[in-house]
């Protein structure tokens, strides 16, 4: 170690000299645009990818390759010259592996507060349960974007949503009872934005029927620019199947196309406190949304899942992605996700091997393995080479190799607050 700045210095000096190094150095530099390239266009990627898949060769390469076989190039797996061109030549912002889609022409609101007017009601439900799964749906949209919207009751508002049959002045007559559900327009003036609702469908708030606030989601995905997607699970995708009603209704592709349009959120769900899905069994009213970046946050359970750090407290789920956090699929109803890695329980813990796909036969007790930890533990996971362990408002940074506490370090550390 201790020759490093010598070494770097004798680079210095000699990397002129040295065609060699002329090379190198520029080999680094072309790796770099790569990857920024890859990053900002290759969007499956983009998020949360360990920097680890980039140390492997291997990797490398397979990834230059994906990129010149989609650029319609000779495929080397070299970042040759053809390559760097066609890298830095400019070029649209959308992503290449991009699922969702965009109308032609890309139109979206110019503006971030947009109005909506509700013209009338179907049989089917209550005004208010009507309002109720119009006013979610619309949240579903705001919380992973910039857009505000306000419900307006006179005039013209930029989304009009109407229940209507057959003809209805727009010359895409509804088709009766199944078929089309449901249509609306892309941004735009007059009846661009706007939503009509077939009301020969069976409207509910339940899984039988057609459930109002999905649809509606959809549909104003819609209004707000996005076209259908190729992604199977994403909201967009444009065949009806029965959604999970407790939770968040967008995936990750719907996200990426929203933001696409119009930028990430400045309203995340997090910080309201009166979110809940409409259409969910009354009973006692859901636990407030916990604010990640109050102090006295503590946890229930955490773990590691596809590289990704999950957070449990009450029924949220919180998924941390790199620095920033966002709440996904938020209510707690995964337990697959729960069950992997490790389980942890007051004071005694069982470990799984991933490998061998066992669990410990006896729970061991924490403060023996773990010396240092002596306190009952809320929650546990490992992250990197460190095990980290919840204790109220605490968690206590342990490393392994070690055997002792690292780091104390506040619960909500984490969420970059
Ligand atoms: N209605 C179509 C839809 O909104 C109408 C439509 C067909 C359309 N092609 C379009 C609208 C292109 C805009 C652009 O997709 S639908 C679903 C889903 C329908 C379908 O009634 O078939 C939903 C409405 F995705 F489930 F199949 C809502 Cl959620
Ligand atoms: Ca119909
Ligand atoms: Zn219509
Ligand atoms: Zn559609």
């Amino acid at each position: 170690m201790k020759s490093l700045p010598v070494l770097l210095l004798a680079y210095a000096a000699f990397s002129y000299a040295f065609p060699a190094d002329i090379g190198k150095k520029k080999e680094e530099e072309n790796m770099q645009l790569f990857k920024e390239y890859v990053k900002n266009y290759y969007s499956s990627e983009k998020d949360g990818e360990p920097a680890s898949e980039w140390k492997s060769n291997r990797l490398v390469v397979d990834k230059i390759k994906k990129v010149q076989e989609f650029m319609g190039l000779e495929v080397t797996g070299k970042l040759d010259s053809h390559t760097m061109n066609l890298i830095q030549k400019p070029r649209c912002g959308f992503p290449d592996t991009a699922e969702f889609s965009t109308f032609a022409g890309e139109p979206k609101w110019g503006k971030n507060i947009l109005t909506y007017r509700i013209l009338n009601y179907t049989p089917d439900l209550t005004a208010q349960d009507v309002d109720a799964a119009i006013k979610k749906a619309f949240k579903v949209w705001s919380s992973v974007t910039p857009l505000k919207f306000i419900r307006t009751y006179e005039g013209a508002a930029d989304i009009m949503i109407s229940f209507a049959i057959r003809e209805h002045k727009d010359f895409i007559p509804f088709d009766g009872p199944g078929g089309t559900l449901a249509h609306a327009f892309a941004p735009g003036s007059t009846i661009g934005g706007d939503a009509h609702f077939d009301d020969e469908e069976d409207w509910t708030l339940k899984s039988e029927g057609i459930n109002l606030f999905h649809v509606a989601v959809h549909e104003f995905g819609h209004s707000l620019g996005l076209f259908h997607s190729t992604h199977p699970d994403a909201l967009m995708y444009p065949v009806y199947r029965k959604s999970d009603l407790a939770a968040f209704p967008l995936h990750q592709d719907d996200i990426n196309g929203i933001q696409y349009l119009y930028g990430k959120s400045s309203n995340p769900i997090e910080n309201d406190t009166e979110f809940n899905w409409p259409g969910e069994p009354t009973g006692p009213k859901e636990p407030a949304v916990p604010s990640a970046c109050n102090p006295e946050l503590t946890l229930d359970a955490v773990t590691t899942f596809r590289g990704e750090i999950i957070f449990f407290k009450d029924k949220w789920c919180k998924l941390l992605k790199g620095s920033s956090f966002f709440v996904l699929w938020c209510q707690f109803s995964c337990p697959l996700v729960c069950f992997k890695f490790f389980f942890c329980c007051f004071y005694f813990f069982l470990s799984y091997d991933e490998r061998s796909q066992s669990m410990d036969k006896k729970p061991k007790l924490i403060k023996n393995e773990f010396p240092g930890i002596n306190g009952k533990v809320d929650a546990a996971f490992q992250n990197k080479n460190y095990y980290y362990f919840f204790h109220g408002k605490k968690q206590f940074e342990f490393d392994p190799n070690a055997q002792k506490v690292t780091r104390v370090l506040k619960t909500n550390f984490w969420f970059s607050c």
